[in-house]
């Protein structure tokens, strides 16, 4: 998602970038083709006309024009009025109550029952111990993926026999969580095709039942402009305190998630980013913002990289990371951590100015060439991981041989890691500057 919509308006803000001195006429251009890129991303054109007036009225406004860092000023405010676009309402997880009831509301298919069983695992990280109910009397088949995903994750699932009321299910299912000592349940409701008055009203009287603290609107990130009208219908009968916006990962152009929020002031406060019951992240603003402007996200990268390296193997990957300390052996290293992450590509995405680099580092693990990575760095003595710069003529040779690669290969490597050092160095600066350097620094290269 987003890839069409980032690549534009990263080409739109290096046009800004790449230049001495800006006009009103290159802002003006600018945000014409901010217009259209958000436009053709199926964004609410009423939420675009309001996001492009104010990039206008504050870049030519003020002395930015007549600095010298016009272009990153200007860059600067587009990545702001995003982030303010999509920092609508309270974004906080409440989990108060006892226990605390977790709705989840949504047109049929929107991956409600999926995130039930992803919000449970997440709520388990939290030290809680949750209740997944299944809150849809009209189909058995609903509850039984409900069940195996329970089963799954090793949490129970209540289900009650066909014919109860919606209300009475949840009514059941809190007392369930009591005696079972759960002190959250998360209640799976049943979705339509479309939006209509049964549905409102059934979700409306569970509502007045069991008062949950969170009502979480489920919306597919592939449904594009007509997403909005859904989440105002469904806001209109509940109060709706989020929105869980799923299947991130698929090629959606993003403008639903960009619309949404700002048409409706509800928070999103999760993304679902897959269909395992992992794939599950908090909604971050400023993070989102800056994957779709290019300018990565190493706070997220290392969140992840805690997950599956220990705490303590991450702090240093992420000192190394911004101090450009790391030889080849910690690249190998961290080759390896980052495959444990999950697919390279995405990781790669997050990192500042390497989004155009994702793809490539993927085919290179597809075609094999992450191995030959590796056996190249394993033929080098420790001395020449830690120091490239005493690897001459005959020693590479002495590499290639060894890891059974052509010189080619080795001078490739070196190389190549020569330019992520110096990457790298660009965001030792550190923070949003450093990036945002590193990333014009490219630009103006390229
Ligand atoms: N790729 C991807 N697929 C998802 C995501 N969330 C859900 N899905 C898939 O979307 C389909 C529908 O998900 P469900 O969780 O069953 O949707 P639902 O809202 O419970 O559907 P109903 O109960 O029929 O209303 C399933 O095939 C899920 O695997 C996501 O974040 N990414
Ligand atoms: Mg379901």
């Amino acid at each position: 998602m987003f890839d069409t919509l980032s690549e534009r308006l990263r080409m739109t803000l290096a046009g800004l970038t790449g230049r001495g001195r800006v006009s009103e006429a290159d802002v003006d251009a600018a945000v014409r083709e901010i217009r259209l890129s958000l436009l053709e991303a199926d964004v609410n054109f009423k939420v675009v006309k309001d996001f492009v007036g104010r990039i206008r009225e504050r870049a030519v406004g003020a002395e930015i024009l007549a600095s010298l860092t016009a272009g990153q000023q200007v860059v600067k405010i587009v990545h702001d009025e995003l982030v303010d676009l999509l920092s609508a309402g309270d974004r906080t997880f409440h989990l108060s109550g006892s226990p605390a009831v977790i709705a989840l509301v949504g047109l049929q298919g929107s991956g409600k029952t999926t995130s039930a069983a992803k919000l449970a695992r997440h709520i388990v990280k939290l030290g809680r111990s949750p209740l997944l109910v299944a809150a849809d009397p009209y189909r058995p088949a609903a509850a039984d993926q409900l069940e195996t995903l329970g089963r799954q994750l090793n949490l129970p699932v209540h289900r009650a026999p066909a014919g109860t009321s919606v209300v009475d299910i949840a009514r059941g299912g809190i007392e369930a969580a009591r005696r079972q000592a759960r002190d959250t349940v998360i209640l799976d409701t049943a979705g339509r095709l479309t939006v209509d008055a049964a549905l409102m009203a059934e979700i409306a009287a569970v509502n007045e039942a069991v008062k949950p603290v969170e009502t979480l609107l489920v919306v597919d990130a592939m449904t594009g402009q007509e997403a909005v009208a859904v989440a105002q219908a469904f806001a209109a009968a509940v109060p709706v305190t989020g929105l869980i916006l799923t299947k991130i990962d698929g090629d959606a152009r993003g403008g639903a998630a960009l619309s949404i929020s700002a048409v409706t002031g509800v928070p999103v406060k999760f993304l679902g980013t897959g269909e395992k019951t992992d794939a599950l992240e908090a909604f971050h603003a400023d993070r989102l913002a800056g994957r779709i402007l290019g300018m990565g996200d190493i706070l997220t990268l290392v969140e992840r990289a805690q997950e599956v390296v220990d705490a303590k193997d991450a702090a240093r990957m992420e000192e190394k990371l911004r101090t450009a300390q790391f030889s080849l052996e910690d690249f190998l290293d961290q080759l390896q951590q980052v495959q444990k992450m999950g697919p390279l590509g995405q990781i790669m995405g997050m990192l500042p100015g390497m989004g155009g680099m994702a793809k490539e580092a993927q085919d290179a693990v597809d075609s094999g060439q992450l191995a030959r990575i590796e056996a190249i760095i394993r033929s080098m003595t420790p001395r020449e991981r830690r120091e490239p710069a005493v690897l001459n003529g005959s020693r590479r040779r002495r590499i290639a041989a060894g890891s059974g690669t052509s010189l080619t290969d080795v001078n490739r490597l070196i190389k190549q890691f020569g330019e992520v050092q110096k990457l790298m160095k660009q965001f030792s600066g550190g923070g949003r500057r450093g990036a945002m350097a590193g990333l014009l620094g490219r630009r103006q290269g390229t």
